[in-house]
């Protein structure tokens, strides 16, 4: 898919995978819709992107676990919103790192409903969207932790188990139409994924890329690009990606 013009989705877009993908796309001339439940961050994101790439940006204050307010958001978008090309489902992430008897069940909740709930929501108000306008490419920032699961990461693992299978499961329901889905299933990113994990220990984020040299947000975003800009007939899948010094979820070197 040409980027120039196309409108694309971003959720979660104040900051890490989010932001990297929206300068990312702005970078290649696309219009960005932003979302994120931090509306002061994502402002100041969108202005910043605004400066260095004169690129039209709508930001909505928007908790994808709100299913009403993401219909509205979406049926009330502006008529020439509403071509939207690309989705990139990437609100969510982990909290909490616990064996499963010590896990919080307010933990679970949250990663259940951002992680699997938000992304059902946004693609489920978009899609048909793609469809009717005969285009439209989903990508979801999955996981290496829904590839196997980890020691401590039962229902993160598990939420991202299920943006693979939805993923292939929307991949399967949408083969007759122009509609193509990714899932992109990273390891080791360096952002704020692991203070929040940990719930705003900052220390114990840092030990987390301690000795190894971990992928970038920007890293993600290229693969994103990669995925959204082959040729109409080629369809990436998924594509699991880990630093060089990682091999799987638990197997990682570090010096
Ligand atoms: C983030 C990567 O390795 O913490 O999804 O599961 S990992």
């Amino acid at each position: 898919m040409k980027l120039k013009n196309q409108i694309v989705f971003i959720s979660g877009a104040n900051s890490g995978i989010g932001q990297a993908c929206a300068e990312q796309f702005a970078e290649k001339g696309a219009k960005l819709i932003l979302c994120s439940r931090n509306i002061d961050k994502l402002i100041k994101v969108a202005e910043k992107i605004n400066k260095k790439y004169d690129t039209e940006i709508l930001t909505y204050q928007l908790d994808v676990r709100d299913r009403k307010k993401v219909s509205i958001v979406i049926n009330e978008l502006p008529k020439k919103w509403q071509k939207i090309s690309v989705l990139v489902n990437n609100a969510g992430g982990a909290l909490g790192f616990d064996k499963f008897q010590d896990g919080s069940l307010d933990d679970w909740d949250e990663m259940i409903d951002s992680n699997i709930k938000g992304l059902l929501y946004l693609s489920k108000a978009i899609v048909p969207l793609m469809i009717s306008n005969s285009k439209g490419h989903v990508v979801n920032i999955g996981s290496i932790a829904g590839v196997a699961a980890y020691p401590k990461g039962a229902v993160y693992c598990g939420v991202k188990a299920a943006a693979k299978a939805i993923s292939d499961g929307l991949r399967m329901d949408t083969v007759d139409t122009p509609v193509r889905v990714t899932n992109v299933q990273p390891g080791l990113v360096e952002t704020n994924f692991s203070v929040v994990r940990f719930h705003g220990d900052k220390k114990k984020a840092d030990n987390v890329y301690k000795g190894l040299k971990a992928l970038t947000a920007d890293d993600i975003a290229d693969i994103v690009l990669y995925s959204v800009q082959a040729p109409d007939h080629v369809q990436i899948c998924e594509v699991t990606v880990t630093p060089a010094s990682q091999a799987s979820g638990t197997v990682v070197h570090r010096k």
